[in-house]
């Protein structure tokens, strides 16, 4: 099952799609194909219809971070885990992870375009202080390494390093 064909349902400039692409690459695996909304994918019982959604031996994955932890495990023998092995660090780095998508990725669309007014204004200063705290973390949690990971990537920093691609998306 491993060597089937992954489809990747989303923008190349979305940041969920680039957190999978990241941890394919690191799994090496190379059959990878992107598609814009499938039929699948809309006849599909998920709940939400957003996208990232990941198609693997014909079944439809949602959410950009399950899918990396289920990439993580299909692919376990190839390319490093973005895991650790210890439950208590796994759990932080799933509620830090979490904590990413509630605070910054989750209110992108409102910095481009909010209904509210200064709703720009409040979501900026929403990001501003997620950084923050996730910078003390970092500080907390790196040992002295440069990654969330230690010495390579793990979960915390796919998803967060993710959101790097907007910054050349706004540029474009
Ligand atoms: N929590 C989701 C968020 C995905 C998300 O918000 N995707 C946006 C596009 S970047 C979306 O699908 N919006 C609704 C739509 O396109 O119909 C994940 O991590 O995959």
């Amino acid at each position: 099952m491993p060597e089937s064909c992954v489809e990747l349902i989303g923008s190349w400039a979305s940041p969920f799609v680039l957190r999978a692409q990241i941890v394919l690459s690191m799994k090496n695996v190379g059959k990878k194909k992107f598609g814009p909304k499938s039929e699948l994918l809309l006849k599909s019982k998920l709940v939400h219809k957003k996208v990232l959604v990941l198609i693997h031996a014909n079944k439809p994955i949602p959410e950009s971070l399950v899918i990396l932890e289920y990439i993580d495990e299909v692919w376990a023998s190839s390319g490093p885990s973005i895991l650790s092995f210890d439950p208590y660090d796994r759990a932080m780095n799933r509620f830090w992870a979490a904590y990413i998508d509630e605070k910054m990725t989750s209110i992108i669309p409102c910095l481009a375009i909010s209904p509210v007014k200064d709703g720009a204004e409040v979501a900026l200063e929403q990001v501003k202080t997620g950084i923050i705290l996730l910078e003390e973390t970092f500080r907390e949690r790196n040992k002295g390494n440069a990654l969330f990971g230690g010495d390579k990537i793990g979960f915390i920093d796919i998803a967060s390093g993710c959101l790097v691609s907007l910054i050349k998306v706004t540029q474009m």
